[in-house]
């Protein structure tokens, strides 16, 4: 059982996501594995519970800063690996409605979203948790794998039921070589998380919606989407991505700076060209781009990443028609450039300009005209054996992106 074919058209068409990492790791503003990294025992770090009060959390604001950026949905983490709940689950007391905050953000961001209409909701959910009774503590606690099952299960259950029509269930932690640490934080599971079962309930509850698991291995049957991590697809540069890419539409996730969560002492921060240019890349190969911020303990967007986030967006106020509803180029990359299409309509993302001509090639026959996407102006363009000549004077090209339409 997959996602619907408007499901899967609607998700590679819309090519841009926000990802929000959030949670009680924020407090700490060191990152969201600060809990494993600084070995906290879990009563320690339940203190933060208490201390959990995102009094600046706006969520017309965040969907507004999404929408400013061209970003199409927005994947939230309802749980992330220390097993505190970002929404208010009937299955656990560990949650942020049991915080001084009181709330639950993720139905007031599905409300926001559902106020706009042009931007939906999806949401992370961890396999792996380090505070569950059933995953980690089975045999203090007693409780058996199943336990464990039926917190998730129930878990993807809610989200999928509660918060109206989301665009994706975006699972993490099960990676097959995990093993044992000295920590006994983490260990293979104690059984399967019997996917079938779990995929089957969310392609029933909700079809349109994709399943994407970050396993970093051979998608498995009801896995809509294979994910790619600070990579783009088929690279490993990070060193845990498979470099094989299968017949499934793909999404490339990566953070803002270096870190997923909140990080205060974290400066290196994309620049807006970097953003575009890995935003084209992305789509120049048919994947997705889901962009990671986290949020303050506040309930911040970080300013310079909201500010960098809308310079993207401006770009694609212009430039969106050579991202938005386009599948991977036919057109050759080249040391400069990279392309995209949509039907006979070909798309050049001149990204690193390296002379006044485009020298391109694969550039179909029935392309007879070239000019820039952002203002229509008509550029030479000229065949020279195999390859398809494009004159481009420097002086028209887009710091961040110039997009030649050929067609
Ligand atoms: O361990 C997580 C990490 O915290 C973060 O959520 C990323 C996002 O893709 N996934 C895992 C690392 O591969």
């Amino acid at each position: 059982m997959q996602a619907s074919e408007r499901g899967l058209k609607w998700f590679q068409d819309v090519r841009f996501g926000m990802f929000i990492h959030w949670g009680l790791y924020a407090i700490l503003g060191i990152e969201e594995w600060v809990m494993h990294t600084r070995r906290i025992p879990v009563p320690e770090y339940e203190m933060l519970v208490g201390q959990f009060n995102p009094t600046k959390f706006n969520a017309d604001e965040w969907v507004s800063i999404a929408a400013d950026a061209g970003q199409k949905y927005m994947v939230i983490t309802s749980r992330h690996h220390d097993g505190f709940s970002m929404y208010d689950t009937a299955l656990s007391e560990y949650k942020v409605t049991n915080t001084p905050f009181g709330r639950d953000p993720i139905r007031e961001l599905a409300d926001a979203v559902a106020r706009r209409g042009d931007i939906k909701l999806g949401f992370y959910s961890s396999l792996l948790d380090w505070h569950h009774p059933a995953y980690r503590f089975r045999q203090e606690s007693g409780l058996a794998w199943s336990d464990y099952l039926e917190f998730l299960h129930g878990q993807v259950r809610e989200l999928c039921t509660n918060y109206g029509e989301i665009a994706c269930m975006w699972f993490d932690g099960d990676w097959p070589h995990h093993k044992l640490d000295e920590s006994n934080m983490h260990f293979l599971p104690g059984g399967s998380f019997e996917y079938e079962r779990l995929y089957g309930m969310i392609h029933t509850l909700q079809p349109d919606a994709v399943v994407i698991n970050n396993r970093h291995e051979a998608p498995l049957p009801g896995e809509d989407i294979q994910g790619f991590e600070q990579d783009l697809p088929g690279m490993n540069t990070a060193g845990f991505n498979t470099t094989q890419a299968y017949d499934l539409p793909v999404e490339v996730c990566m953070t803002i700076n270096d870190h997923w969560g909140y990080s205060s002492a974290d400066r290196n921060t994309k620049l807006p060209r970097r953003l575009v240019e890995l935003l084209a890349r992305s789509a120049s190969v048919g994947a997705n781009y889901l962009l990671n911020v986290g949020p303050t303990a506040e309930g911040q967007i970080v300013p310079l990443h909201a500010a960098r986030l809308r310079s993207v967006g401006a770009w694609l106020r212009v430039n969106g028609e050579s991202i938005y509803g386009t599948r991977a180029g036919v057109i050759a990359p080249t040391a400069a450039s990279v392309s995209t299409h949509a039907g006979s309509m070909h798309y050049v993302h001149v990204l690193n300009p390296i002379s006044d001509e485009l020298v391109l090639t694969g550039v179909p026959e029935t392309v007879s005209s070239a000019r820039l996407l952002r203002d229509d102006t008509p550029l030479e363009l000229y065949r020279r054996g195999a390859e398809t000549v494009v004159a481009l004077p420097f002086e028209l090209c887009d710091p961040l992106d110039t997009v030649v339409v050929l067609a």
